[in-house]
C-alpha cells in the first residue's frame, strides 16, 4: 500500500469513528469496528472499488474499495466482493424551499430558505455538514455512489452561482466518501433565467449557454457527475416546445457535459405529449424506441420498473426491451410513494427483485432510488423505512442477493441481535409487500388511490378538469358486469410491446400470471380463476388476507417488545396500528365500492 494510500484510508477510519460518537444511533452504523484492521493496496485486483476480506485484513486497489471493506466486515462479510452496478445514485426530489416532492420525512437535509434578519427576502439555509456528512457515512456503507440533490421537476434556480456555490459546499463533504453530486436540470433553463430568449437544443446561443454553464460547475466541482432530466412530462418543458426529439434535447447537454466525462441521465416517465390519448403505460415506448441510436454515448435512457408509475405491483416497463443501443438504468422509487408513505411498514426490496427478474440488471449501467430521506430524527419517518433505503443500495452493489440476508443484515444491525433470533421479523419484512398489494390493489388493480396525495382508496375517483390519465377509474373500468383494462392484442395491444415469451403469456387471460391479470385483462365477475373461485370471491380473498398480514405484524412486534427501547418500540407500534386501521379501510372501502357496482340499486 502506498504510503499515501495508508494515510488517507486511516484519516477516513478516524473521521468515521469521531462523527459516529456525535449521531447515528438511529441508523443502522451500530456495530463496533473490529479492532487491529490491516489495510492493505493490491493494483493487481480488478479495476474498481472492490475488496477482499480475509479475517481482520481488508485488501482493495483503491482507497474508496478499502473504505467499502471496513463497513462489509462491520456486517460481518469474509472474502471478495465487487460493486455490480457502476451508478448507484439516490435521486432527491428535494425543491430549494426545503420541502420534498412525495418525501415523508420532514424536510430537505440539503435545501432551504431562511428569511432575512429586516424580512426583505430570503437566504439560502446554511448546510448543516454534520448531518450531511452521517448521511454520506450511510450512503458510502452501502456503495452508494452518487446523488442528484434536487427535484426532477427542477427550478432554473439550481443553476444560479449562489446554488452552485452551495452544491460546491455539500460536493466537498460528500467527496472523500466516494460520493458524487448530479443536478436535476429545467430543460427551460436559458428561457427561464432570462439570458437567451428560447430554450431551443439546436439554437446555437442555447448551445452556447449550456456548454458556458457546464464549464461554470466544472470549475467548482472537478468531479461533477451530470444531469437529470425529466422533459415534456407533467408539465416541464422539453424540446418538443420547439418540435424537436428527445434525442435532440439530451445530445445537446450531452455535448455540453461530454470534454468533463459527465453524463446526462434522460427519463423516459413520458405520457400526455406527443402520444396524448394512447393507453398511458404504452406512451414510453412509442417516444423512444424509434430513437434508439440517436442519442449520444454519455446519455442514458432512465425508466421507472413499471411502465405506469411505481404502483405496489406492476408488470416490468418494456422500454427495457426496446432501447438496444442505448445504455439505460432503472429508477426505483425507494420512498412509498403509492406504498402507504412512511406510515406502513412495507419493505421494498422483494419487488426489486421482481423487477430484475424480469429485465436482467447485466442489461443495465446503474440504478437510481428515489430517496426517502428527510430531516426527521429517524431520517425516514418509519423506522423500517430505512430498512428500504439500505436495500437500494446493498442491491445497487451486489443484485443478485437474497432480499431476505439483506433484512436480516439491515436487522442486525439496527436492532438488537436478539430481537430476531427467531426470524420473526425478518419473516415481516418479507411479507409485507405482498400484503400491502393484496389490501391495497390484488389482482393488477392499479391507480386506485386518493388524488394527488396518493395515500389511502379512492376506487370511484373522477374529476372532469382533470387529466383521464389521473383517474383511478380510468384504471379498473369496473361497470356491473366486468373489470379491468383490456390491454391485450384484441385491446391496447400493450402486451404487443412486451418481449416474448411474456407477450404471450400476458396476451391470454388463461395464461396471464394471477398478479397481472386485470392489469392486461377485462374480464367478467363471474370469471373462473386457477384457484377454482370467482374473480370476485378471489378479490375477497386477497383483501382479506392482506388485512390479516397486519394483524399479524402487530403481534410480531409485540413479541419484540423486551429487546428493543420504550420509544423505537412505541413508534414503530402506533404505526402498525395505523396501518392494520388503513388496511381494513383499503378493504373495506374497495369491496364495497366493487360490490355495489355489481348489484346496481
Ligand atoms: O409519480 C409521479 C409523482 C410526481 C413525480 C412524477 C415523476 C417528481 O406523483 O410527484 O414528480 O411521478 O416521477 O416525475
Amino acid at each position: 500500500m502506498s504510503k499515501q494510500g495508508t494515510l488517507t484510508a486511516l484519516l477516513l477510519l478516524c473521521l468515521i469513528t469521531i462523527v459516529k460518537a456525535e449521531d447515528g444511533s438511529q441508523l443502522w452504523l451500530r456495530s463496533e469496528m473490529p479492532k487491529d484492521i490491516t489495510l492493505r493496496i493490491d493494483n493487481t485486483m480488478p479495476d474498481d472499488d472492490g475488496y477482499r476480506i480475509s479475517g481482520n485484513t481488508i485488501t482493495a486497489r483503491t482507497e474508496m474499495g478499502l473504505l467499502y471493506g471496513k463497513y462489509a466486515l462491520m456486517r460481518g462479510e469474509q472474502g471478495e466482493s465487487h460493486p455490480f452496478f457502476k451508478l448507484r445514485i439516490l435521486n432527491h426530489w428535494d425543491n430549494l424551499d426545503g420541502s420534498i416532492e412525495r418525501g415523508y420525512a420532514g424536510n430537505s437535509i440539503f435545501w432551504g430558505l431562511n428569511p432575512t434578519p429586516k424580512g426583505e427576502g430570503n437566504h439560502i439555509s446554511p448546510i448543516n455538514k454534520a448531518l450531511i456528512n452521517k448521511y454520506a457515512e450511510a450512503c458510502a456503507s452501502i456503495g452508494i455512489n452518487g446523488t442528484v440533490l434536487n427535484n426532477v421537476n427542477a427550478s432554473p434556480q439550481i443553476l444560479t452561482k449562489p446554488y452552485i456555490d452551495k452544491v460546491k459546499e455539500i460536493a466537498d463533504i460528500l467527496r472523500p466518501w466516494g460520493i458524487r453530486v448530479y443536478l436535476s436540470v429545467n430543460f427551460g433553463s436559458p428561457k427561464a433565467l432570462g439570458e437567451v430568449k428560447t430554450a431551443d437544443p439546436l439554437n446555437p446561443r442555447v448551445q452556447r449557454w449550456w456548454k458556458k454553464k457546464a464549464k461554470q460547475i466544472y470549475r467548482e466541482i472537478p468531479d461533477f457527475g451530470g444531469f437529470l432530466v425529466k422533459a415534456n412530462s407533467e408539465g416541464q418543458p422539453g424540446p418538443f416546445d420547439y418540435g424537436r426529439s428527445h434525442a435532440d434535447g439530451a445530445n445537446m447537454l450531452a455535448d455540453a457535459l461530454a470534454p468533463y466525462g459527465g453524463i446526462v441521465m434522460w427519463r423516459s416517465f413520458v405520457y400526455g405529449a406527443k402520444h396524448q390519448g394512447e393507453d398511458r403505460v404504452k406512451q414510453a415506448v412509442s417516444e423512444f424506441a424509434e430513437l434508439d441510436g440517436q442519442f449520444r454515448p454519455n446519455v442514458i435512457l432512465q425508466s421507472k420498473n413499471g411502465p405506469l408509475d411505481f404502483q405496489p405491483r406492476e408488470p416490468y416497463a418494456p422500454i427495457f426491451d426496446h432501447m438496444k443501443q442505448t445504455p439505460q438504468m432503472a429508477e426505483l422509487q425507494i420512498t412509498q410513494e403509492y406504498l402507504g408513505q412512511s406510515k406502513h411498514l412495507v419493505y421494498l426490496a422483494p419487488m426489486w427483485q421482481e423487477f430484475f427478474s424480469f429485465v436482467k440488471p447485466e442489461r443495465l449501467v446503474g440504478i437510481a432510488g428515489v430517496a426517502n430521506i428527510g430531516l426527521d430524527t429517524n431520517w425516514c419517518g418509519h423506522h423500517f423505512s430505512q430498512a428500504n433505503w439500505y436495500a437500494f443500495g446493498r442491491l445497487a452493489w451486489n443484485p443478485t442477493l437474497t432480499s431476505e440476508q439483506i433484512a436480516q443484515e439491515w436487522i442486525n444491525q439496527t436492532l438488537d441481535s436478539k430481537i430476531n433470533t427467531d426470524s420473526k421479523l425478518t419473516s415481516m419484512l418479507m411479507r409485507s409487500r405482498e400484503a400491502c398489494v393484496d389490501y391495497m390493489m390484488p389482482l393488477g388493480l392499479h391507480h386506485i388511490f386518493k388524488f394527488d396525495h396518493h395515500m389511502g382508496p379512492e376506487p370511484d375517483g373522477f374529476k372532469a378538469d382533470y387529466p383521464i390519465e389521473w383517474c383511478p377509474v380510468y384504471y379498473h373500468r369496473a361497470n356491473k358486469d366486468s373489470i379491468g383494462v383490456d390491454r391485450s392484442s384484441t385491446g391496447t395491444n400493450a402486451t404487443g410491446q412486451y418481449r416474448q415469451p411474456y407477450r404471450s403469456i400476458y396476451d391470454k387471460p388463461e395464461t396471464c400470471p394471477d398478479e397481472y391479470l386485470l392489469w392486461f385483462h377485462r374480464l367478467p365477475w363471474t370469471y373462473r380463476m386457477k384457484s377454482g373461485l370467482t374473480l370476485w370471491e378471489e378479490l375477497q380473498r386477497h383483501y382479506n388476507h392482506g388485512v390479516a398480514e397486519v394483524d399479524d405484524f402487530v403481534n410480531i412486534w409485540q413479541q419484540a417488545k423486551p429487546y428493543i427501547d420504550q420509544q423505537r418500540w412505541k413508534e414503530v407500534d402506533s404505526l402498525l396500528r395505523f396501518q392494520q386501521q388503513d388496511a381494513r379501510l383499503w378493504r373495506d372501502t374497495c369491496l364495497k365500492y366493487f360490490g355495489e357496482m355489481q348489484h346496481p340499486h
